[in-house]
């Protein structure tokens, strides 16, 4: 596409004639990918992001989004227009071109910092494909102009003027089409996620979502941009550096801006973005900034004598514990790299971050002595306690407690070898855990009981988490290593089923064990091994018949029917089953949200009347149940109903960790305050 390359003012001669319509809606998933929630959001993003640009190349400040009640969506922006010229190749107006022809954008090359990448910046000509209605309203040099279109982009008429403007701008309505979609509601939450992160990465840009349905309103302008984004990542987190590095400064053709603060964490977490896209693999940006932060402090605790020896310098890992940034840059043609197209390729870019950080974060350490010194304090902190870490992991690897492979004698290991075949249930308690192995299915299910509450690993290192002994036969039973002898390949278990009583302590051993994977295994999540049994809260007798209720809907409801056949006298009992469903999904935030709520309300009875002849009877704890009960309820696959853990949000779920697990007291008080309404009496 050389003839793309050239920089003149836009105007219709430069819109880019490529392909047509017929083949998005032949093949959404290609330009979309995906017909699924993804796929409908990808509209939203599409020309979101074409109102993002403007705002890039510096013409708009100010984006209005709005659901409408009828199902369609607005994404009003105050920048150039589409032009309305009319355009050479097509006889067309240039509107009518970039909303019919596919990658007809007319801001190609040209020297822009266009979003673009993965499946972004196909073209709102995808978006009108796939709606069943769109409007287009331009503002130009004091005119609106507007076209509709039908049925996948056919227009209804030529572009008319329609009225006068005050400023320029495009507004684009849309109507999804429901036979593309499987689904055509848009997610509030998810566009709202989606519309924060541009405005914290478009600094100075203000970005309105209103939902009519709800009337609900949300207004994002960020001032500081990334580093009030870096500020928000923290801010439940224990400070470092109270003041937040922040430099934005043109390198090249590339804009770099980085934002900076540590915190006590012993993790990192550095958000990088190419062009607003999320580079979650990173790349040379990422490889820039790493590199030079490193020099940058090794440099400036030699001139200061805080490091004496080259062999004292600190390391990239001792630099990244607690270090807590975003870099963002901005260039004209980025190139996406890797499965995901998630890494950013440009060789250039190493060198053009590097650069900047030397130099300006080099000042900042020097103009604020005394962050500098606490930033350096946490690295040799990080320092010396990795080589203390190490030196007891060497000595826990050398003397094979978890290379031995001898499996702990506690747990009751499954007859299959067949990981995929294989669960294992990690449960609470000896007593559960002896009607767990006397309950279960031996060929395929291996019990191992945990005692009492495990280490709370989120504060804990890996040396330190290794000297407890129910961490260490957890590892040793799953069988995949830890640290750097990880190997997932070599888990024993496809199914890890966490089982612990539904109330307050049950919860808390759920949560420390979640975070134990989420911080140690997360491999684990991702593969979808990870799983909450859910044994029933329950027992409901008359006569010989049993039901189970696994919520106290269910209860209601099994008790409403048979007050119902009781009244109807004589009749037989038809109550339907309870569980229905195989496994439901949950994130970890979710799960530890829910984990916090779980309390025990009435211990004792039930609470509700029952018909005469009824018994019902609330398990207080896993080792209520007898063998046979326990495996009908909770383990028996053609019953049971698990929760299946899973990660979509690792930075939300990361906070409510770090909420929930850290050192900081307000925002966890805060959160169980706002999350736990209907708890009594929660002891966590
Ligand atoms: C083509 C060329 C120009 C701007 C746009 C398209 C444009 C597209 C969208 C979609 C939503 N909002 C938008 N704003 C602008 C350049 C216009 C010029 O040079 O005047």
């Amino acid at each position: 596409m050389a003839d793309n390359k050239k920089k003149e003012s836009y105007d219709a001669s430069k819109i880019q004639v490529l392909e047509g319509l017929e083949a998005v809606r032949k093949r959404p998933g290609m330009y979309i990918g995906g017909t699924g929630l993804e796929g409908l959001h990808h509209l939203v993003w599409e020309v979101l992001d074409n109102a993002i640009d403007e705002a890039m190349a510096g013409y708009c400040d100010n984006i209005e989004v709005v659901i409408h009640q009828d199902g369609s969506m607005s994404i009003d922006d105050n920048g150039r227009g589409i032009p309305i010229d009319k355009q050479k190749q097509t006889g067309k107006s240039a509107l009518e071109t970039v909303l019919t022809v596919l990658h007809a954008g007319g801001k190609f090359g040209g020297g822009e910092y266009k979003v673009s990448g993965g499946l972004h910046g196909v073209g709102v000509s995808v978006v009108n494909a796939l709606s069943t209605y769109l409007k287009a309203e331009v503002s130009r040099d004091g005119i609106l102009y507007a076209q509709e279109y039908k049925n996948g982009g056919k227009p209804v008429s030529a572009v008319k003027k329609v009225g006068t403007s005050t400023h320029n701008g495009t507004k684009i309505t849309f109507m999804p089409d429901p036979e593309v979609f499987e689904t055509v509601e848009f997610n509030f939450k998810k566009i709202l996620d989606r519309i924060r992160q541009r405005a914290y990465l478009n600094k100075g840009v203000k970005i309105r979502l209103t939902d009519e349905a709800t009337a609900k309103t949300y207004s994002f302008y960020f001032e500081g941009g990334i580093k009030s984004y870096v500020a928000h990542m923290n801010r439940s987190k224990e400070i470092v550096n109270e003041r937040i590095f922040y430099v934005e400064k043109q390198s090249g053709s590339t804009i770099v801006e980085v934002a900076v603060q540590y915190t006590d964490d012993y993790s990192e977490n550095v958000q990088t973005f190419a062009n607003n896209i999320n580079t979650g693999d990173g790349g040379t940006h990422l490889t820039g900034f790493r590199t030079s932060i490193t020099r940058c402090i090794n440099e400036y605790a030699r001139k200061n004598g805080i490091i004496k020896d080259v062999k004292d310098n600190l390391t990239g890992d001792d630099v990244r514990e607690g270090l807590s940034a975003v870099l963002s840059v901005k260039l004209p043609d980025p190139q996406f790299e890797g499965q995901t197209k998630a890494k950013l390729g440009n060789p250039e870019v190493q060198n053009q971050v590097g650069s900047v950080m030397s130099e300006y974060f080099a000042y900042f350490l020097e103009e604020n002595p005394n962050e500098a010194k606490k930033i350096i304090g946490k690295c040799l902190l990080s320092s010396r306690a990795r080589i203390a870490a190490r030196a007891a992991r060497d000595t826990v690897i050398r003397k094979g407690v978890l290379e031995g492979m001898t499996l702990p004698g506690k747990l009751a290991d499954c007859t299959s070898k067949d990981p995929s075949q294989s669960e294992i249930y990690i449960v609470e308690g000896d007593s559960a855990g002896g009607s767990a192995k006397q309950g279960r299915d031996r060929m395929f299910q291996a019990i191992l009981p945990l005692r009492g509450k495990i280490l709370n690993v989120e504060r804990a290192r890996l040396d330190r988490m290794l000297s407890s002994e129910e961490i260490k036969i957890l590892i040793i039973a799953m069988g995949a290593g830890i640290g750097e002898t990880k190997d997932i390949a070599k888990i024993r278990y496809h199914r890890i089923v966490i089982m612990t009583d539904a109330d307050v302590d049950g919860a808390h051993i759920r949560t420390l064990l979640l975070t134990f994977y989420y911080r140690y295994f997360p491999e684990i999540i991702d593969a979808g091994y990870l799983y909450i049994a859910q044994p029933p809260l329950y027992k409901i007798e008359k006569g010989k018949q049993v039901f189970y209720a696994y919520t106290d809907d269910d209860k209601e409801k099994i008790i409403e029917d048979l007050w119902k056949s009781y009244k109807e006298k004589g009749k037989e009992v038809v109550v339907e089953e309870v569980s229905t469903e195989e496994t439901e999904e949950a994130t970890v935030s979710e799960t530890i949200e829910a984990a916090a709520e779980i309390a025990p309300t009435i211990e004792d009875e039930v609470g509700e009347s029952l018909p005469p002849g009824v018994k019902a009877q609330r398990y207080k704890g896993l080792g209520e149940m007898n063998p046979s009960q326990l495996w009908e309820t909770t383990m028996d696959p053609a019953h049971r109903v698990f929760l299946q853990v899973t990660v979509d949000d690792a930075e939300k779920a990361n906070e409510v960790f770090s909420i929930l697990m850290g050192d900081v007291v307000e925002p966890r008080k805060k959160f169980i305050q706002t999350h736990a309404k209907n708890v009594k009496n929660l002891d966590i």
